[in-house]
């Protein structure tokens, strides 16, 4: 059912394999894969929708990038969520931008973007339905030089994000349908998609942001891979992973083992936990809630892939955040907002966030974006590093940023990367991911891939 085609790439002459069942061909339906209005998406149930599920069989499908004549996605004022209504967020100040991505044309790797000051080339990579949903986010925000790529099982889901790549894994495993909260399917999706995903993903890329929920089956599965094959490929990688609600039972004990796996494979781990989240959107709407972690996800990823290409007041040395990133282990992300006659304020806000709680104290250091209204002076910026120079471990490592945003007028707002810090989620002594884990710590095991453990999913 499958037709081979070549894509040209941003009109380049650089093309890449891309399958795409047949009636995608059809020349009525190119554009428009899925629509709304078709009969399989009434029929789905909304929850379904939000990030699909699914289930089944291995082989990568490239569903398509802007400015190809593959399938595009969606438009952010067609869709302003991927398979959800748009949720206005005006109270956390982190609404995503509306403004199109344009994609530059610079002849590096599959024709992904460059930044044209600096030469520095950042990735954002969703895994599954909850990571594709933040890179949907993200791209909205039309980030130059950012590229944004999401990999899902999930046909229908993919078809609804907006992003510069859209990858199609394990359509002969899954037949589009999801891993269906299976791990071991979504793992082997990765795996047999090597070779696409390895074209894609990290080559001449100095930082992979990857984003993912954990507990389901394709993010859980398939991120320890994506790390990987991005680190082979030269990148630094920081994921970013979220860990169900814990009325989720087995999904986050299953999300606790993935999360050891993914520890294994990219360099810096920031946990976000969605039981936090219902501290501070208990009241939310679940779609809400998510809608707002997506935005978090997507406002630190923004402030530092545009800091470190070198736009803003402060700009972010690049070496110092891929050494940081590269200094391994966990990682917390810092969220706050302050007046700006108390600058110090916004940063004991970020460390008291919710996000943050009880998980900063042992952190050997930060990367730390400042933003302000049009008159944020130096010495604003530089209270905050010196409040984080006291009050992190001994001598932390503060790597700073800062720009201005005229929308927040006597506002200062800090979002922080937090890296090496000492506490992350509980993971049960009895489950075989933490006696693996055991095993390597006494050295009874050598080899750190993960990919050669097999276990029920
Ligand atoms: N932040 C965020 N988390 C989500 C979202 N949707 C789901 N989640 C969480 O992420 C976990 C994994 O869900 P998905 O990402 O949909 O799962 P998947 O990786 O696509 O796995 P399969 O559907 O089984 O192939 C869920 O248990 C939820 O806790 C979302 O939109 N945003
Ligand atoms: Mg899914």
């Amino acid at each position: 059912m499958a037709a081979a085609k070549s894509c040209g790439l941003n009109g380049s002459s650089t093309s890449m394999p891309c399958i795409m069942p047949k009636f995608w061909l059809s020349r009525s339906r190119i554009g428009r894969p899925f629509s709304r209005r078709s009969v399989a998406w009434r029929k789905r149930p909304r929850a379904w929708r939000r990030s699909g599920s699914g289930d089944g069989d291995h082989t990568c499908s490239v569903l398509g990038q802007k400015g190809t004549g593959c399938t595009k996605g969606p438009s952010p004022s067609s869709t302003k969520e991927p398979g959800r209504p748009h949720q206005s967020l005006d109270s956390t100040g982190l609404r995503a931008g509306t403004r199109r991505q344009q994609m530059g044309s610079t002849g590096q790797g599959w024709g992904g973007s460059q930044d044209g000051k600096t030469g520095t080339r950042i990735q954002c990579v969703g895994i599954g339905g909850a990571g594709s949903n933040s890179v949907h986010r993200i791209s909205e925000q039309q980030i130059d030089g950012l590229e944004c790529i999401a990999v899902n099982t999930d046909c229908m889901h993919l078809a609804f994000v907006d992003a510069n790549a859209k990858l199609l894994i394990g359509r002969g495993i899954t037949r589009g349908y999801g891993a269906r909260g299976c791990v071991e399917t979504g793992r082997s999706c990765a795996e047999e998609a090597v070779d696409v995903l390895s074209e894609y993903i990290g080559k001449g890329v100095d930082i992979v942001f990857l984003s993912v929920g954990l507990g389901g089956g394709t993010g859980t599965g398939a991120a320890p891979v994506v790390a990987r094959i991005a680190r082979k490929n030269g990148a630094k990688v920081l994921a970013i992973a979220t860990l169900p609600f814990s009325v989720e039972s087995t999904r986050r004990e299953r999300a606790k083992e993935g999360l050891l796996h993914l520890n294994r494979e990219a360099d810096t781990v920031v946990v976000l936990d969605n039981d936090h989240l219902l501290e501070v959107a208990g009241d939310l709407p679940i779609d809400a809630a998510f809608s707002l972690i997506d935005n978090l996800i997507a406002s630190v990823v923004r402030n530092i892939a545009e800091a470190t290409m070198d736009r803003g007041l402060v700009p972010i040395d690049l070496d110092s955040v891929t050494r940081m990133i590269s200094s391994g282990g966990y990682g917390a992300l810092a969220f706050g907002e302050g007046h700006r006659k108390a600058p110090v304020s916004a940063v004991k806000a970020a460390l008291r966030s919710t996000l943050a709680a009880g998980r900063w104290e042992g952190a050997d250091g930060a990367i730390v974006h400042v933003s302000g209204g049009w008159d944020l002076t130096h010495e604003e910026v530089h209270a905050i590093r010196d409040y984080l120079m006291a009050n992190l471990k001994d001598a932390p490592n503060v790597v700073l940023g800062a720009n201005v945003d005229p929308s927040l007028g006597n506002i200062i707002r800090v979002t922080s990367i937090l890296v090496g810090v000492n506490s992350t989620v509980d993971v049960p002594p009895d489950t075989v991911a933490s006696q693996i884990d055991h095993a390597f710590t006494t050295g009874e095991l050598s080899s750190r891939d993960p990919m050669s453990i097999t276990r029920d999913a």
